[in-house]
């Protein structure tokens, strides 16, 4: 795609996208879009992106956690940096570009009635082979919902390869009837966040190796994980937003779920949950 074509793409707040897209969103459970930040743009985001991994804004317990291990690993030697709920911690951000045009895309994909849900920031830095993000479907993390329609939005702030740990997607997998059973990683959910399922035989993951100011949309129950970073020089970062319906958000907040690793342990650990749709 020329930078003409691309630009042409962005409307200000809106970014277009194709019936082709929003198909393939639908039968392989994400979609690659190019292009929906500018350079500009993008050097911005950064910018408050650092601000959060050099520690300047104030995050709150073990929303500043790494995903790779257990929240008893000292910050220093993290693999993952992930911080929950970035425009929490830093009001400014609430309706930046970003969030905009995602949520035009969601609009445009998934209809009016969505709102952003949660926000979070994922940092490999570089040499980081333990900084494996392990396969999972996002509606396994969150409560079950009667309408669980979401779009995740991943945008790449460097160059997303398989080398320093780009996110891999099990297309097709988001149309099986049942969640895969995940377990947590470090036994329970009090010694980390992070939850597992492992990968049949049959499951032919697919990298998604996409560009600075490019994104991935995917759906919640598709398939996904991502492996370390081999990379000497490259970090791997990403800003994720996500947007959910207006009435599943409602029912999580009555429920006390926040996406914040700090919600009761009481509520993780009874989320993620078919036989018990919330409604
Ligand atoms: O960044 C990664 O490696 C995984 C991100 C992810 O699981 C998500 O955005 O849902
Ligand atoms: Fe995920």
């Amino acid at each position: 795609m020329s930078m003409a074509d691309m630009e042409a793409r962005r409307q200000g707040d809106r970014y277009l996208v194709t019936d082709e897209e929003i198909a393939k969103y639908r039968s392989h459970g994400y979609v690659h879009l190019k292009g929906v930040l500018s350079k500009d743009e993008m050097r911005e985001l950064e910018e408050e992106f650092m601000a959060f991994v050099r520690r300047e804004v104030h995050v709150e317990g073990r929303d500043f956690c790494d995903m790779s291990g257990d929240y008893t690993k000292p910050i220093e030697s993290f693999s993952i940096i992930n911080i929950m709920l970035p425009s929490k911690y830093n009001p400014r951000l609430k309706g930046n570009i970003y969030e905009k045009r995602a949520a035009s895309i969601t609009e445009q994909l998934l209809g009016s009635d969505m709102a952003l849900d949660y926000d979070q920031l994922l940092a490999k830095p570089p040499n980081k082979p333990d900084a494996e993000f392990k396969w999972h479907q996002d509606l396994a993390y969150w409560p079950v919902t009667k309408d669980t329609r979401t779009a995740s939005f991943w945008l790449a702030i460097d160059d997303s390869r398989l080398e320093n740990g780009c996110v891999q997607f099990v297309p097709g997998s988001h149309l099986e009837s049942n969640l895969r059973h995940h377990g947590p990683l470090h036994g329970d959910r009090d010694k980390s966040h992070t939850l597992a399922a492992t990968l049949s035989e049959d499951d032919k993951p697919k990298p998604a190796e996409i560009d600075r100011g490019d994104v991935t949309v995917h759906h919640e129950r598709i398939l996904h994980g991502s492996g370390g970073n081999f990379s000497s020089t490259s970090w791997r970062r990403a800003w994720v937003v996500a947007f959910r319906s207006q009435e599943t958000i409602k029912k999580e907040r009555e429920i006390g779920f926040t996406h914040s690793h700090n919600d009761n342990l009481k509520v993780l650990n009874e989320v993620g949950k078919e036989s018990e749709v919330i409604s």
